[in-house]
């Protein structure tokens, strides 16, 4: 209770903890930068002889042959004095990277955010031949010799071409700007001189730089030197410094991507005459209090990346950029695109990302930032959390009413009430007497708790974690640089852990570890199986300006807040992550959920939406933010199954838990001023339909695990909205609310308004898709077609396309971990032309023994066989010996390996075949007995609408790990 206590009370001495409303969060026109770059495009909008003032110097050119990449000087014509240099450089895989800074200025950009963001520094190809000409520089490459990247001199303008055809523009409209270093007193100079007009040595060029200056930037230094935002004064020590970049693609119409906001997948327009917001998209990690449903408004984590897409091709940008940015999108013409970045600093670090296909854009963006890490098999279960349970007795009391109802659940979890004062690792004794032991008790079959740690250290002597990081110099710093910077949070005047520090890594490590160590203070009251919830890691300052840290403050290495601001908080899960994987040796899959997150946070763990709302309108957004966020590769996503906020209605709380059984990230949490609402407590007929909605997503266990396989190989998302898998159907280009997954070929369109009793599908091709529980067969249309499937409240609108084999688990358990020796059904959807395909991949769920070849990777096929079907089991890895998974080459790959041989036994108990043409006369395992069966006969082998033919073939007592083969004669 005295939890409770303090929190009230710090809730009362911070009444703007509950009045955060998006007044207190700045639009374009409040950011002093942003109204620059905005004023910068208007001008040029406006003049119909604006051309940009930047060109390359054609004397400075450097061609390095051996490296592959080109570099040049660059010159702003309105600042002569002052030197840019560009550096153009393609990748082994045809990325190209396109890099200017300042050169001998007066400071140093903020030039790291890459380093943060990229797995590794990427090769350079090495067999690109640039070509200088008079006016431009250019390099063809690829396969076909299909691209070539561009750099025209002047003005300055960076093209990347395929098949002749504009993909991506860098400064076609001329915006961009990057404003150098310079001090107050020298432009105050400059400026006196000007207005004295002395006729001095100079004057008149003096004169004429002031007129140029305002014809670019503007007559006013708007915002140069200081800025206020309510209550707060930012004092810009380093002066203007925001780097303004037009990026256009002539020949796409849809734009996806940079997570994370609260809109629509296809990006809605920001400028323009008919624009659908009237501010930019924002990139600045913020804790927005009751989020708005609609908006571009930031959230707490930022992806820089943008796919552009057209039935022609799928290309994206990454803008490897750490301090705010703010993003304009129109479509000056049908079919184009052109879009503003606008960011307060950092050096220009821009990747172009050529395609032509989706999978080629995942690849490649995965090849530069990571794919995302293949969690713990256990992390794709259900995760049950609320603020707060209360005391261990209440945790062990949550777990008893889950088993009874016997409903599935596979983690715990505790939010910040656990920990004494909100000093996170310290339990409260009052109310965690015996944490260790709680803990053992969760794990018993095979559950794990996940514990709060946010990033506010309470600034107290008797919380040693604070202590030791003071004394060690590892906090971020005030504006001076030396004093530690003291903030309000849950802890009160609290401290924030600088991890760009690299001293922080190890002795963040360090606290994780569950044994004593005489040298400092270690988690001992934590066990392996307790996982780790990084929360307010934007970071979430409840006194600070927008409700994070005075961009003033100054990190490691001199740096402001303001540079770093959007990476900060991917460094927290980063380094957490490592810590949970140093616990034991050898490791075991970390698991941590963050709330900020930057491009490359995939690597670390799962993310989630935040603090969504008990509407139907945050349950309808949340499905296209982790859309957005699957795009942005960063898979392992969720929201809040059932608001964070308010009570939901049994109704909409089943809509909910339908939603969370199709998110990647699957977790149940809710606001500490809520109604308990744990699904064992709803009455009937809703307990019962979220227990099935629960069976249901454990049924789909090895779905899951093995896109996300895929997704931890390949790049691939988990989520697939329409344009990335059938990326030629215009139609499909806009469709958000529905989404296939992996490459399971389950098509899911999950119900977010009230009262639904039927809902229209979109089919996106001339193919049979089968409703996964009744059978019933619709088919689509070469152009796409609409259908109407019934979708009463226990149903979730799911449907298999013809052609995939979806394999199962359906014996109700308790936890995931009970069911690894559980048997198999197949699902085989028969396509139009009687064949099908569907892949699983298993291995012990937990540690990295599936690098070195401890996994079962099989291929499932059907192939039609007269008017009968021949289904098989092969293993996959023989299939691919020139690929190397996790650094495994699969031409190595055992498939009699020790994991393979534990799960031996495992077999397939049943074989269900959608859409046979006629009843078998015999179904056999090959050179094994007859097997019994059973049919239903349907209509959708003749190619009609209506229920289809259904084949149950039972215990075939194939094994999971080896090669079969079931011949289904008719
Ligand atoms: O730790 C308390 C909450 C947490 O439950 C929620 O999920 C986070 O998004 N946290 C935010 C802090 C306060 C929210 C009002």
């Amino acid at each position: 209770m005295r939890a409770l206590g303090s929190l009230l009370l710090l809730l009362i001495t911070l009444p703007s903890v509950l009045a955060v409303k998006s007044q207190d969060f700045k639009t374009c026109s409040q950011a002093a930068f942003c109204r620059r770059g905005r004023a910068l495009s208007a001008r040029a909008k406006t003049s119909s002889t604006w051309r940009s003032p930047y060109s390359v110097d054609p004397s400075t050119i450097a061609i390095a042959p051996e490296e592959a990449s080109f570099t040049a000087g660059v010159k702003s014509s309105i600042y002569p004095e002052v030197n840019f240099g560009l550096d153009v450089r393609v990748h082994k895989d045809g990325v190209v990277r396109v890099r200017m800074d300042e050169v001998g200025g007066l400071r140093k950009r903020y030039d790291e955010a890459a380093s943060w963001a990229l797995l590794a520094e990427p090769e350079i190809s090495r067999e690109i031949k640039w070509t200088a000409g008079k006016n431009e520089v250019r390099a063809v490459y690829g396969d076909k010799k299909e691209f070539e990247v561009v750099v025209a001199f002047s003005p300055l303008k960076v093209s990347l071409l395929r098949k002749g055809k504009e993909q991506v523009v860098l400064n076609g409209q001329g915006l961009l700007h990057m404003e150098h270093f310079r001090t107050k007193e020298s432009v105050e100079k400059t400026e006196a001189i000007a207005e004295e007009g002395v006729d001095s040595d100079g004057s008149q060029v003096v004169m004429q730089q002031v007129n140029a200056r305002a014809w670019f930037e503007g007559e006013t230094e708007d915002g140069w030197w200081e800025e206020t935002f309510s209550s707060w004064t930012d004092s810009k020590p380093k002066g203007p410094e925001s780097l303004s970049l037009d990026i256009s693609f002539p020949n796409h119409g849809h734009v996806y991507g940079i997570p994370q906001h609260a809109t629509s997948l296809s990006l809605p327009t920001t400028s323009g005459e008919s624009a659908y917001y009237s501010d930019p998209f924002r990139l600045y990690n913020t804790d927005v209090f009751e989020y708005l449903a609609d908006s571009p408004m930031s959230l707490y984590g930022s992806i820089p990346l943008m796919h552009a897409h057209s039935t022609a091709s799928t290309v994206a940008v990454f803008d490897a950029i750490a301090s705010e940015t703010w993003i304009d999108i129109a479509h000056g013409s049908p079919g184009a695109t052109e879009t503003h970045w606008i960011s307060e600093s950092g050096i220009l670090d821009v990747f172009l990302i050529p395609g032509p296909t989706p999978a080629d854009v995942f690849a490649q963006y995965t090849r530069l930032t990571g794919t995302p890490a293949l969690p713990a098999h256990w992390a794709l279960g259900h995760h049950q959390c609320r603020w707060n349970y209360i005391s261990s007795d209440d945790v062990r009391d949550v777990q008893r009413r889950f088993d009874q109802a016997d409903i599935p659940v596979d983690v715990f979890w505790l939010d910040i009430e656990y920990a004494e004062e909100h000093k996170y690792f310290i339990w409260d004794k009052k109310t965690f007497p015996d944490p260790v032991e709680m803990t053992k008790d969760v794990e018993a079959i095979g559950r794990k708790m996940v514990v709060i740690v946010d990033p506010h250290l309470k600034r107290t002597s008797n919380y040693p974690v604070y202590q030791s990081a003071s004394d060690l110099g590892l906090l971020v710093k005030q504006k001076n640089g030396e004093s530690e910077y003291e903030g309000w949070c849950w802890s009160g005047g609290s401290a924030w852990i600088d991890f760009f520090n690299p001293a922080s890594w190890d002795w963040w490590k360090s606290l994780f570890k569950t044994e004593e160590d005489p040298n400092h203070w270690t988690w001992t009251e934590s066990t392996v199986n307790t996982y780790i919830w990084n929360d307010m890691n934007e970071p979430s300052v409840f006194n600070g300006p927008e409700i994070s840290m005075p961009r003033d403050n100054v990190h490691y290495g001199g740096w402001e807040h303001r540079d770093i601001h959007n990476i900060n908080g991917m460094l927290l899960p980063n380094i957490t992550s490592q810590a949970l994987m140093a616990r034991t040796d050898p490791s075991y899959r970390p698991f941590v959920l963050t709330r900020s997150f930057y491009a490359g946070s995939q690597r670390f763990g799962a993310m989630w939406t935040g603090d969504n709302l008990g509407t139907w309108e945050h349950m309808a957004v949340g499905v296209k933010m982790v859309l957005a966020n699957n795009i942005g590769g960063f898979s392992f996503a969720g929201s809040d199954v059932g608001g964070f906020f308010g009570n939901p209605e049994p109704e909409m709380l089943v809509r909910w838990y339908q939603v969370g059984a199709f998110s990647p990230f699957f977790r149940a949490h809710a606001h500490i001023d809520t109604k308990r609402r744990e699904p064992y407590l709803l009455d009937e007929p809703y307990k019962s339909m979220l227990r099935s909605i629960l069976r249901l997503r454990y049924s789909q266990l090895p779905v899951w695990y093995t896109a996300f396989r895929e997704a931890s190989v390949t790049g691939m998302p988990v989520l697939r909205p329409h344009y990335v898998v059938f990326p030629k159907d215009e139609a499909g280009f806009a469709v958000d609310d529905q989404y296939f997954v992996g490459s399971s070929g389950l098509l899911v369109k999950p119900i977010v308004k009230k009262g639904v009793k039927e809902i229209s599908v979109y089919l996106p091709e001339d193919q049979v898709y089968y409703d996964y529980f009744t059978h019933y067969a619709y088919h689509g249309a070469a152009k796409g077609k609409n259908v109407t499937i019934p979708a009463e409240l226990y149903k979730t609108p799911l449907l298999i396309s013809g052609g995939s084999i979806v394999p199962t688990r359906e014996r109700p358990r308790r936890s995931s971990p009970l069911m690894a020796h559980d048997p198999f059904t197949l699902r085989v959807a028969l396509d139009k032309s009687g064949g099908a395909r569907g892949e699983l991949y298993l291995d012990d769920g937990v540690t990295y023994a599936h690098q070195k070849g401890q996994f079962v990777w099989r291929e499932f096929g059907a192939q039609k066989a007269g008017k009968g079907v021949r289904i098989s089991s092969r293993n996959l890895a023989s299939q691919k010996p020139a690929e190397a998974v996790d650094g495994v080459a699969l031409a190595t790959y055992d498939n009699a390996n020790e994991f393979a041989r534990s799960i031996a036994g495992v077999r397939v108990e049943r074989v269900v075949v959608f859409g046979l043409a006629a009843k078998p006369m015999s179904v056999k395992v090959q050179g094994g007995a007859e097997l019994s069966f059973e049919f239903t006969p349907g209509v959708a082998a003749a190619g009609r609408e209506g229920g289809a033919s259904v084949l149950v073939i039972k215990d075939p007592s194939v094994s999971v790990t080896r090669d079969w083969e079931i011949v289904v004669q008719v």
